[in-house]
């Protein structure tokens, strides 16, 4: 994990979020496009997942940040052993359409919900 350009550029965004930044519509676009591997203009499941993975990933660094011994540590062991889990109920989540695809608008609106 934390060395992909996508994931990269979601922490960024992320670090800006924290600092009540919105991300314009083109940059998230950008990064969009980093997961949009077959360049369709929607995410199928195993590309939105790859998002969803480093949304939990993320999840991981905020904790490492925030919180220090025994109960940052079960935190962290338990989204890393579940991540997968995790990862398939915030695709889940973020698929409002329920059509199985992350269409921009939903991903958008994922990244505005990095904020909560
Ligand atoms: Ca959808």
């Amino acid at each position: 994990m934390g060395n992909s350009p996508s994931f990269q550029q979601l922490k960024r965004i992320n670090e800006r979020l924290a600092q009540d930044i919105i991300p314009s519509s083109e940059e998230v676009r950008a990064i969009f496009q980093l997961y949009d591997k077959s360049g369709d203009g929607v995410l199928q499941r195993d590309e939105g997942m790859v998002f969803c993975r480093q949304v939990i990933d993320l999840t991981i660094l905020r904790v490492q940040e925030k919180m220090s011994g025994e109960l940052g540590q079960a935190m962290v062991d338990e989204l890393r052993a579940r991540k997968d889990q995790y990862a398939t109920q915030a695709f889940n989540q973020g698929d409002s359409s329920k059509d199985g695809l992350l269409q921009f608008d939903e991903f958008y609106q994922a990244i505005l919900n990095l904020r909560k």
